[in-house]
């Protein structure tokens, strides 16, 4: 049997992706939140984890470090996709892309009025996109975490950032504005292990289809 490598970040994406993993026959042997290991044993002696930051999964399945990762569409657009074959919405770990801003800012008007708006985010990418589909000038302020507080103290007129429950927000005196997409998180696979260790990744491919909860 070839040997695989599957990329994930532990936390959210790996709790959503271990009852897709067992599906296909694979359990960890170690919990990544207990295990101060990199390396993770399953239960296949062919097939291994690695647990890395989740912006740098597509990274690692890009070069062929890992064969298979599980990765946000956040963490995908930041990262462009290539090398990357990308075939399945998982439907986990969901939330949205937002803008968000201070309660007392009228963000509607602003964007009316053609202000030039000074935007916090981590997705960089994704947010430029998004202000020049709509035709609003943007400086964009690269953060790497903590975007809520950039608003508070003056470093930005809004954030572009993830959603989920909304109580981030709300904790921080903050509002949704726009939604700019649903997120998920996709299974991806390096182009060149597909073909060269298919006979190992389609399986875990099918198996993770039937298991996708819709
Ligand atoms: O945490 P770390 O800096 O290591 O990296 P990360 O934040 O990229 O990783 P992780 O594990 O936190 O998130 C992995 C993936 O989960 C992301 O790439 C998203 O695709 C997805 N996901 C789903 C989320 C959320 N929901 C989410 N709510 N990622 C982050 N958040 C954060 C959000 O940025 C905000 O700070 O949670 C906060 C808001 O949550 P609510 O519930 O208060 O709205
Ligand atoms: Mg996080």
């Amino acid at each position: 049997m070839t040997a695989i490598t599957i990329a994930l970040s532990k936390g959210r994406i790996f709790e959503d992706t271990a009852p897709l993993l067992k599906a296909a026959g694979i359990e960890a042997l170690d919990d990544p939140e207990v295990s101060r290991k990199l390396i993770l044993p399953t239960n296949r002696a062919n097939v291994r984890l690695v647990i890395v930051r989740a912006s740098d999964v597509p990274t690692y399945v890009q070069y062929g470090a890992a064969d298979l990762g599980i990765a946000g569409k956040d963490v995908l657009l930041e990262h462009g996709g290539a090398g990357l074959y990308q075939p399945l919405d998982l439907n986990i770990a969901r939330c949205r892309m937002m803008v968000a801003a201070p309660d007392g800012f009228d963000y509607d008007s602003a964007v009316r009025q053609g202000a030039r708006l000074r935007i916090a985010t981590k997705y960089v990418q994704t947010a430029r996109e998004h202000f020049a589909a709509k035709g609003v000038h943007v400086d964009l302020i690269k953060l790497y975490g903590s975007m809520e507080l950039a608003p508070l103290v003056g470093l930005a007129d809004a954030i572009v950032d993830l959603v989920s429950s909304g109580n981030t927000l709300k904790a921080n005196n903050l509002k949704a504005v726009e939604e700019i997409m649903p997120i998920s998180s996709r299974l991806i696979i390096n182009q060149a292990a597909l073909k060269l260790k298919r006979e190992t990744i389609q399986p875990i491919l099918d198996a993770f289809s039937a298991a996708v909860k819709l």
